[in-house]
């Protein structure tokens, strides 16, 4: 073998160990540089005769091409591996499931709540929203409650450790009712001046009270049908001249709306509530589908107590009007057809999700 075919061999050799592109051009350097082996020879060619030169350098350059054939190939092999390397690095495997996002959702309670008040407020209630914690006053007295009367024992109402101003413990509100007394006398601040004329002026017609009252409640009860913390919505309407037949109009409008069908009738089943007088249990029986024929207790109702009316600020023989109570939670029951009311508050997602 020739002393070209060795330095083209030993190129190849060189080039081949060289691992990174650093290496290797420091090989080529070694072969194709200024002070290279090809350089080299081709300064050695000075003394050669003309003839001898022709054939020298020819040779010569078949050997470089070939070392520059090699350093490409190098290149090109190196640059793939590196290639190799980034793309295995960055794999995707496109044949895995994909991570799918759970979506969350409204409880299924959160849903009537907000179904209420839109109905309501297409009507022109306000949605009148308060403490959890009240005192005795609102919570029982301000409602007619008598001292002694059964849902102030410590048996039905949740007391907190803090004595209110008048010496009694603050309660967890067994019911909205409180909000609406609130409410009366936030309105009556608000718009004193339109109140007050109204008290001296006859042809100033007195300002209405239209307002429910939605939100959670607290009873010392828990089974199938009643739970610990549960949920009220109560309205009011307070005016010179509403009536028992507007309580009707508007609560047989809102069930129709609420349960989407006109297919169902409503009755005033006569009943007792410190804070009404006269009061009224209301019933609905849908006419056709799965609940179809039975009497269902939606609400309580009644026409404000004047009692009430005057501890909420007004004047009773100026003002009434209605009230009426009822349990969204229930409401969610019979809507859903769902017989355990635990069920809503077990934060079980299996069975919260159905209604998404
Ligand atoms: C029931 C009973 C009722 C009321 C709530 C009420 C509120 C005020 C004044 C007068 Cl501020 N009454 N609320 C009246 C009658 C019945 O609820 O069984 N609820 C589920």
């Amino acid at each position: 073998m020739n002393e070209l075919d060795t330095l083209v061999d030993t190129a190849r050799a060189d080039f081949a160990q060289a691992n990174a592109p650093a290496d290797l051009e420091n090989a080529k350097a070694r072969f194709l540089g200024k002070a290279g082996r090809i350089t080299e020879l081709m300064k050695g060619m000075a003394q050669l005769s003309v003839d001898e030169k022709k054939s020298r350098g020819a040779a010569i350059n078949v050997a470089k091409q070939a070392i520059e054939a090699a350093l490409n190939a190098r290149r090109q092999a190196l640059a793939d591996a590196e290639l190799d390397v980034q793309l295995r690095a960055e794999a995707l495997d496109v044949t895995l499931p994909g991570r799918h996002r759970v979506g969350g959702g409204l409880h299924p309670v959160s849903r009537t709540m907000e179904r209420i008040e839109a109905i309501f407020s297409s009507m022109g209630f306000d949605v009148a929203d308060g403490p959890e914690i009240e005192s005795d006053w609102h919570s029982f007295t301000s409602l007619n409650n008598p001292p002694n009367h059964p849902a102030r024992s410590m048996q039905d109402t949740f007391y907190v450790d803090i004595d209110g101003e008048d010496g009694i413990p603050y309660n967890l509100r067994p019911h909205t009712s409180p909000m609406q007394v609130r409410y009366a006398h936030q309105q009556i601040k608000k718009h004193a001046a339109v109140f007050e004329a109204a008290e001296t002026d006859p042809n100033v017609k007195p300002p209405e009270i239209r307002v429910i009252a939605p939100g959670r409640t607290y009873r010392v009860d828990s089974d199938a049908t009643h739970s610990p913390m549960f949920h009220q919505c109560e309205g009011l309407w307070l005016g010179e001249n509403v009536s028992f037949k507007d309580l009707k109009v508007v609560f047989t409008d809102f069930c129709r709306t609420f349960f989407e069908t006109d297919d169902l009738v409503l009755r005033f089943r006569p009943s007792f509530f410190p804070f009404t007088e006269p009061s009224a249990e209301i019933d609905i029986q849908f006419q056709s589908g799965p609940l179809a024929g039975r009497w269902l207790e939606v609400a309580g109702s009644g026409q404000v107590h004047p009692n009430v009316v005057r501890n909420m600020g007004l004047d009773p023989e100026r003002y009434i009007g209605f009230a009426f109570g009822m349990g969204p939670d229930r409401l969610t029951m019979l809507r859903y057809g769902v017989n355990d009311l635990r069920l809503f508050f077990d934060g079980d997602l299996r069975f919260l999700s159905q209604f998404q």
